[in-house]
């Protein structure tokens, strides 16, 4: 019996040598100490020793049993000590090394004039306003004074979505509307996505921003809509910024004024020491918006006595004026969002 006794401790001597995992040192125990383990097995057969030899065999297999216990316990130790050696190797962390940089994004340069607009607006006491971008021919068309032959109506340059739907070819839609729910004092702007039906080209796309405002009191005159638009002009383009009117046209506003600003870049003169100003083509001045006094009848149209109250209108290009205020040559790339454009701003 001493022999097998011996034989099971060399078997758990070979087995814990080879073991690699936590698993194989499991086998070992379940295999050699278990209940139904060699070393129990040995043990049941006690009884057919001498009383002489039982104590000892009994003894030496609690001795063996204790061996390969500990055995098993040191094994369990390095196991795991080789385990977490692996894990602290494999996730090192060297917090010397320089993080990856997160670039950061800018505003899209209709988004920054957009802004500023919006912010000289507000000073001088206008409300923003936003309506969709769907319209109806009333809102878009007929409520404006737009004649039912007008050349604006035309399916080439209007995108119709149905007989009566269309996106829309300014915002004055919004001013509408809130003429009709609101009584003046009124001021407003609206900024949004227009659409006319126009080729693309340098100046030109079919989906366009524009920023229309509107003024409605009682006593409202031209004077109002210069001293507006003048403060405008100085705020965007600095504050020896002039402007003038030329006479214009629109069904929605009588009479109607084309309004130029004096070329930031040469200063009014049309030409600097390289030679013709390169901005405004040497004239001085450069357009940037139409406007007028709101037709008596777009007033009427929705509720308002033109004989007491009058307004003024206008409709800025938003691109065009992003375009001049950053020099930028090709307004398509004020739609292309490449982002080498994108990170100048
Ligand atoms: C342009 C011209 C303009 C308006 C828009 C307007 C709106 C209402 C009543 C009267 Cl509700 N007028 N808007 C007036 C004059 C000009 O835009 O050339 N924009 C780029």
């Amino acid at each position: 019996m001493k022999e097998q006794i011996d034989s099971v401790l060399q078997k758990a001597r070979q087995m814990l040598g080879a073991a690699q995992t936590m698993q194989d040192l499991e086998q070992v125990r379940v295999q050699l100490l278990g209940k139904k383990g060699e070393l129990t097995g040995i043990l049941k057969q006690l009884g057919k020793l001498s009383a002489e030899e039982r104590p000892k065999m009994g003894q030496l297999a609690n001795e063996v049993r204790g061996q390969i216990e500990a055995h098993i316990q040191e094994k369990t130790r390095e196991l795991q000590e080789a385990a977490l050696a692996c894990r602290l190797q494999e996730e090192t962390l060297d917090i010397t090394m320089p993080a990856v940089r997160q670039p950061a994004g800018s505003l899209h340069p209709l988004s920054i004039v957009l802004n500023d607009m919006i912010d000289i607006f507000k000073s001088m006491g206008f409300d923003v306003v936003d309506g969709p971008e769907v319209e109806t021919d009333y809102y878009n068309f007929e409520a404006l004074n737009v004649p039912a032959d007008h050349p604006a109506r035309d399916m080439q340059d209007t995108f119709y979505l149905g007989d009566n739907l269309l996106l829309r070819t300014q915002t004055s839609a919004a001013q509408i509307r809130t003429m009709e729910s609101r009584r003046p004092p009124i001021r407003m702007i609206c900024p949004g996505r227009v659409y006319r039906a126009d080729e693309v080209d340098a100046t030109h796309s079919p989906v366009f921003h524009q920023v229309e405002g509107l003024v409605v009191d009682k006593g409202i005159t031209m004077c109002d809509l210069k001293g507006t638009l003048e403060q405008f002009a100085r705020e965007i383009y600095g504050k020896d910024a002039k402007i003038k009117f030329r006479p214009s046209f629109f069904p929605f506003t009588e009479p109607s004024v084309e309004v130029d600003v004096s070329c930031p870049k040469c200063g009014g003169a049309g030409h600097t020491a390289a030679g013709d100003c390169s901005v405004c083509k040497g004239s001085g001045w450069i357009e940037i918006l139409g406007a007028g006094m709101v037709h008596p009848r777009v007033l009427s149209g929705c509720g308002i006595d033109p004989q007491v109250y009058s307004g003024f209108a206008f409709g800025i290009g938003l691109d065009r004026l992003t375009i001049t205020k950053y020099k930028i040559s090709d307004i398509r790339l004020i739609f292309e969002n490449d982002l080498r454009f994108l990170e100048q701003f």
